[in-house]
C-alpha cells in the first residue's frame, strides 16, 4: 500500500467517523446540545489539516509569502499546513504568466497544499494554485502533485482581454498525464479543451503543444503509442463557446 492510499483511507475514515458522530448526535434531547456538538466537531475537523500551531508559525515567517498568509486566514480555504511546514522551499517558488487579466499588472502564481474537498464532501490531500492577484480565483486540483511550471500562458483565444492558460495536469503515479487549456469564465476557471501528455513522449515541450488557430478555435496535439510500436501523433482541435 502506497502513502497516498494510506492518506486517502485515512481520509476516507476521517469523514467517515464524523457522518457516524454526527448521525449520533440527532437523537440529542435538545437543539443547543447539538449545535454546540457541530461547532466543536467543525473546529476540530479543520484543526486535523491546519494545525493551529503550524499556522502560527507559518504566519509569523516572514519567508512565507503574503498570499500564502492570506490563504491561511480565508476560512473557505483549508491549508495542509504539515506539508508546507515540510517542504517551505517547493511551496515558496512563483512563475510570472504575464498580465494575464489585462489591468496592466504582471500576474504571477504560487502553489500551496490544500484539502480538496468535492462536491461530496469527501477530501483528499490536494492543492492550489494561487496568483498574486488576489482577485484572480485559484485552480484547484484533487491530487498533491502540483508545480508552478505546471501553468503557462497560452493565448486570448477568445478575445476577451483575458489570457487562456495551459495546465498540465498529473494524477502524481501513472504515465499518462493531460494537458488541458483553461479559461477564466464569471470568476471561475473552466476547461476548455484536453488531450493526453504521455510522459513517454516528453518532447516537444508541452507550451509548443497547444495553439490558437483562429478566433476561439485552437488545437492541442496529443502524443501517444498505439498498436503495435505505433506512435499516435494528432492535432485536435477544439472551439471556445
Ligand atoms: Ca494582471
Ligand atoms: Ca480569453
Amino acid at each position: 500500500m502506497n502513502q497516498n492510499t494510506i492518506n486517502h483511507m485515512f481520509c476516507r475514515s476521517i469523514v467517515l467517523l464524523f457522518t457516524i458522530v454526527s448521525l449520533s448526535c440527532e437523537n440529542k434531547p435538545t437543539d443547543q446540545v447539538s449545535a454546540q456538538t457541530e461547532i466543536t466537531e467543525q473546529t476540530s475537523w479543520r484543526d486535523h489539516w491546519e494545525k493551529p500551531t503550524q499556522k502560527a508559525e507559518l504566519l509569523s515567517n516572514s519567508k512565507v509569502h503574503k498570499r500564502i498568509k492570506e490563504c491561511l486566514l480565508d476560512t473557505s480555504i483549508v491549508v495542509l499546513t504539515s506539508t508546507l511546514v515540510d517542504d517551505l522551499e517547493r511551496y515558496s517558488k512563483i512563475k510570472a504568466l504575464g498580465d494575464i487579466n489585462n489591468d496592466g499588472v504582471y500576474d504571477s502564481i504560487i502553489v500551496i497544499p490544500e484539502l480538496f474537498i468535492d462536491e461530496e464532501g469527501a477530501v483528499e490531500n490536494g492543492a492550489s494554485a494561487i496568483f498574486t492577484n488576489n482577485e484572480i480565483p485559484r485552480i484547484r486540483v484533487g491530487v498533491p502533485c502540483l508545480e508552478v511550471d505546471y501553468f503557462f500562458p497560452v493565448d486570448d483565444i477568445n478575445n476577451d482581454g483575458l489570457t487562456e492558460l495551459g495546465k498540465y495536469y498529473s494524477s502524481c503515479a501513472s504515465r499518462f498525464k493531460s494537458l488541458e487549456l483553461i479559461s477564466l469564465e464569471q470568476n471561475e476557471w473552466k476547461r476548455q479543451g484536453q488531450v493526453t501528455f504521455d510522459v513517454f513522449f516528453d518532447q516537444p515541450e508541452k507550451e509548443k503543444r497547444i495553439e490558437k488557430t483562429g478566433p476561439n478555435k485552437f488545437r492541442m496535439r496529443k502524443i501517444t503509442s498505439g498498436y503495435a510500436d505505433s506512435i499516435i501523433d494528432i492535432w485536435e482541435t477544439f472551439e471556445m463557446k
